[in-house]
């Protein structure tokens, strides 16, 4: 038997830019200057922080994410990133290039020296297998992320993170099937309801500093993709 009909949270629930706390900072792709694109971010995420604003970056090339952990490392002393991506994006480099999406996690971990929990991740070389065993990464695939159809995995990883958390998005970790626009597809990803019980659990055992959405690149005419990621960022502006 059914009891209720579901139906607890409506669209105007989600509503955003009305409160003027937030304020939504969209990054222009500079894939030939990648340090400069980071630069650009972390400027404009550092002056919404000193404003007492909680930035939602969107993107464009994972790259951009560098610059948000950049700037928030000048106003906290202790974070982590909770990541969701299909890729481990810890590459040394990629087609000759340090800061391609390819090696976005290596910057971060390495150069910035932050905690990270990657979770949704599918696809890996074998370098970057060895090295998540090596150093023991806090690093969840998908399979694992549903484990007992529960979320202990989730928590237990959560729980080795800091209170402050980055909480950096991938369109890609969702399966292609519900967000085919993005740069690198790989099946066998989130669902969209999943990716909320991320986001939502996340939002609920720790103090979310910032937010992004990246390596959004809708297909042609793919309103799925467009409508998709909007409504991520309004879940995201409820809970931040
Ligand atoms: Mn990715």
């Amino acid at each position: 038997m059914i009891s209720g009909t579901g139906l607890d949270e409506t669209d105007d629930d989600c509503e955003t830019g009305t409160s003027g706390m937030r304020r939504i900072w969209i990054c222009e792709d500079q894939l030939d200057d990648p340090v400069s694109m980071i630069e650009a971010a972390s400027a404009a995420v550092s002056q919404s922080v000193s404003e007492k604003r909680t930035p939602i970056v969107l993107g464009g090339e994972h790259t951009v994410s560098i610059g948000t952990a950049t700037a928030l490392c000048e106003h906290y002393d202790d974070f982590g990133i909770v990541t969701l991506d299909a890729h481990a994006d810890l590459r040394h480099e990629y087609e000759g290039n340090s800061f391609s999406h390819a090696c976005t996690l290596r910057r971060i971990r390495e150069d910035l020296q932050l905690p990270v929990a990657q979770i949704g991740v599918r696809s890996y070389s074998r370098q970057e297998a060895a090295d998540i065993k090596e150093n023991m990464w806090i690093v969840l695939t998908p399979w694992k992320l549903r484990e007992d159809g529960e979320y202990d995995a989730l928590l237990e990883a959560l729980s080795l993170m800091p209170e402050n958390i980055f909480l950096n998005i991938d369109l890609d970790v969702l399966d292609p099937s519900e967000a085919p626009g993005v740069g690198n597809p790989e099946p066998g990803g989130l669902g969209w309801y999943e990716l909320l019980d991320v986001l939502y659990i996340t939002a609920q055992e720790k103090n979310l500093l910032a937010a992004d959405v990246v390596e959004f690149l809708p297909l042609e005419n793919d309103r799925v993709t467009l409508r998709l990621a909007a409504r991520l960022v309004e879940k995201l502006a409820s809970v931040l």
